[in-house]
């Protein structure tokens, strides 16, 4: 179901227990701002979620409340993730759904990125 963006953290989101070692992922990248790591149920050959370390809902509260700091480095953390799955010279999507309409569902900011092979037009 996808979850109301405007709701506050909620500390027991499956991302959150993820970041703090509760749960496992196969985790591609880390550093003092993000986390990456394979999605679960990938979307395509290379499919990985970015997620930021602090306790962000969605990109709306993340883009209005983060430290320029936080902000800087998370976007930085997602551009070297796709650098170092070679990415780059293929192409990739990068996606952030939001909200009940974004159909978002876990609610703890996370971006898509996909790549590996030929993604077609964005679908509305
Ligand atoms: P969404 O943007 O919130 O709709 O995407 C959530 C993604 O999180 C989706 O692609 C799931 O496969 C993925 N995921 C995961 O990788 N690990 C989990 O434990 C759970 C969801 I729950």
């Amino acid at each position: 179901m996808p979850i109301d963006a405007t709701q506050p953290y909620d500390d027991t989101n499956v991302f959150a227990r993820i970041l703090r070692g509760e749960l496992p992922c196969r985790r591609v990248y880390e550093d003092e701002h993000a986390l990456a790591f394979h999605d679960i149920n990938p979307q395509a050959p290379t499919h990985i979620l970015v997620i930021p370390k602090g306790r962000y809902v969605s990109w709306d509260d993340f883009s209005a409340q983060a430290s320029d700091a936080a902000i800087a480095g998370f976007i930085r953390a997602v551009g070297l993730v796709a650098r170092e799955q070679g990415l780059v010279a293929p192409g990739y999507r990068l996606l952030a759904n939001v909200g009940q309409h974004g159909h978002q569902e876990v609610p703890h900011l996370h971006v898509h990125l996909f790549g590996g092979r030929p993604l077609g037009p964005m679908l509305a």
